[in-house]
């Protein structure tokens, strides 16, 4: 029973009350903290890339910009059934390269001449941007929009006027296709071009040619929620969503989603997750030389656990043929992928567990341990401030087998394991069965051996402030597809 307040003597009751308040606060946000818009960015997990343009005519992957629009003809293309295909896969959204690097428009802009509308597609009427826009919409995707900042056609490419040819074009696509969720802008800048015919080297210095601060700032304005994605060594202003580093869809083991320093010695603290993208082809754009080497639904499910398991996003590049459909190899691969992950997640084996905590924040059952396992959006474990190395156990009621941890942090207030363990009470004793670094939005583990036990605990052995969880799942995955995803030794 609380001693009545006449009782206590002032400091006592001062005392009194600021334990009180212990309990009922939450934790303070640690560094900076996600949006809104980046959240929900960072849940959708896994989303499409798609190359489509002249270089599925000519077999290049990087057009001069000289090509003939007359040769973009995908007489059999079909944006509904291409994002049909992916929501059954599991895909989120779909990014549409709407202009590459050689300069040609999916859609008809009305900037240039060499777009959609000089070709036979269509007779010229075609509209690829607005096909999918239409189609994502249709199939509950979100749809976004990769328009390259090298345009080796135009001839003023180099000089200040291409930025306002460039923000022009970025302003019809945000402005005529509905809401656009991310928008990317490629690294891969200036070089050797057709540039109007001039056939020339042109060199641009990337932190201050594009002038992003204000291309942003227009998007933004056009488009509120929009996340703005570029490789953080080619600008000085944050941008959303950065470049995860290389092209093959794997993170790296410790993923940080903030960031202390931009291009150009630029220092500060900023949250910009990373994105890991890479093609279910070897090349970006369709070759039918590649057709066997598309990736397999067990690789794919490799790279999921290395980009979505690693606190990344997962954007998988699936380039339509001349014809403009996906070739069977390729569909076939990303069913079978989402079969596959079907299977691993089938059954969250933690679900009934009771867990308990070396601490729980001011004794308080909004912060318990058993928050982990809700799977509630706003719900999680939280310790008192000054404790950053806590356990949590989860007791089950039977012996119970798994072979891959799922952990997440409640990344709404901010980043902060560095380092945990997770061991498993066998045969009297506890052994560690998985350890790493960082957590954020999700990580992902195969142990090395099904483990059965009735007792695991999670160590967290760094942590750069006290740790908020929002989950932590097991799984027991059909073994076969772990060993075939190179996730578990055979
Ligand atoms: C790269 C580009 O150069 C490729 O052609 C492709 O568009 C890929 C997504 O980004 O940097």
């Amino acid at each position: 029973m609380p001693i009545p307040a006449r009782f206590l003597t002032i400091p006592l009751l001062a005392l009194a009350l600021a334990a009180r308040a212990t309990a009922a606060d939450a934790p303070a946000p640690y560094g900076p903290v996600p949006t809104q818009d980046q959240l929900h960015w960072q849940k959708m997990e896994q989303y499409a890339l798609i190359c489509i343009g002249l270089n599925t005519f000519t077999g290049n992957e990087w057009g001069y910009g000289n090509e003939d629009p007359k040769i973009f003809n995908p007489a059999k293309f079909d944006a509904e059934k291409i994002a049909e295909t992916f929501q059954k896969s599991g895909l989120k959204a779909i990014i549409l390269v709407a202009k590459h690097h050689d300069g040609f428009c999916l859609w008809p802009s009305k900037y240039t001449e060499r777009s959609v509308k000089n070709s036979p597609y269509k007779n010229g009427k075609g509209d690829i941007v607005r096909e999918f826009a239409d189609a994502c919409k249709h199939h509950g995707l979100k749809f976004g929009i990769y328009l390259s900042p090298w345009d080796r056609n135009q001839p003023t490419y180099g000089k200040p006027e291409y930025i306002t040819y460039f923000r022009n074009q970025l302003k019809e696509l945000l402005t005529n296709y509905g809401p656009i969720f991310e928008i990317w802008f490629d690294g891969a800048n200036g070089g050797d071009g057709f540039y109007g015919g001039a056939k020339e080297m042109r060199h641009i210095d990337r932190l201050t040619y594009y002038d992003w601060a204000n291309t942003w700032k227009m998007a933004r304005e056009l488009q509120p929620n929009v996340i703005v994605w570029a490789p953080i060594d080619c600008t000085p202003t944050p941008p959303d969503v950065r470049w995860g580093g290389n092209e093959n869809g794997i993170a790296p083991e410790t993923n940080e989603s903030v960031v202390t320093e931009l291009a150009g010695g630029v220092k500060g603290a900023w949250w910009i997750p990373t994105e890991s993208n890479v093609s279910i082809r070897f090349g970006w754009f369709y070759h039918a030389d590649q057709d066997l080497m598309v990736k397999t639904p067990a690789k794919l499910v490799q790279l999921y656990f290395y980009s979505v398991g690693r606190n990344s996003t997962f954007l998988l590049n699936v380039p339509p043929r001349p014809d403009g459909l996906i070739d069977p190899h390729d569909v076939d691969s990303l069913l079978g992928w989402k079969v596959l992950l079907d299977r691993i997640f089938a059954k969250d084996v933690a679900q009934g567990a009771t867990a308990t905590a070396s601490n729980t924040r001011g004794d308080d059952a909004r912060f318990a341990p058993g928050n982990v396992l809700r799977g509630a959006d706003d719900a999680y474990w939280a310790t008192d401030d000054a404790v950053t190395t806590p356990d949590l156990t989860l007791r089950f009621a039977q012996p119970t087998t798994f072979n891959v941890v799922d952990l997440g942090e409640y990344i709404a207030l901010g980043q902060r394991v560095q380092g945990f363990t997770v061991e498993a009470f066998v045969k009297g004793a506890w052994k560690e069965i998985a350890k790493a670094t960082t957590i954020g939005h999700r990580r992902l583990l195969a142990i090395p051996r099904d483990v059965t036990t009735d007792q695991v605990r999670l160590h967290i052995t760094q942590s750069d402030a006290a740790p908020v969880l929002s989950h932590f799942r097991l799984y027991e995955a059909p073994l076969p597809i772990l060993e075939e995803a190179g996730l578990r030794a055979r």
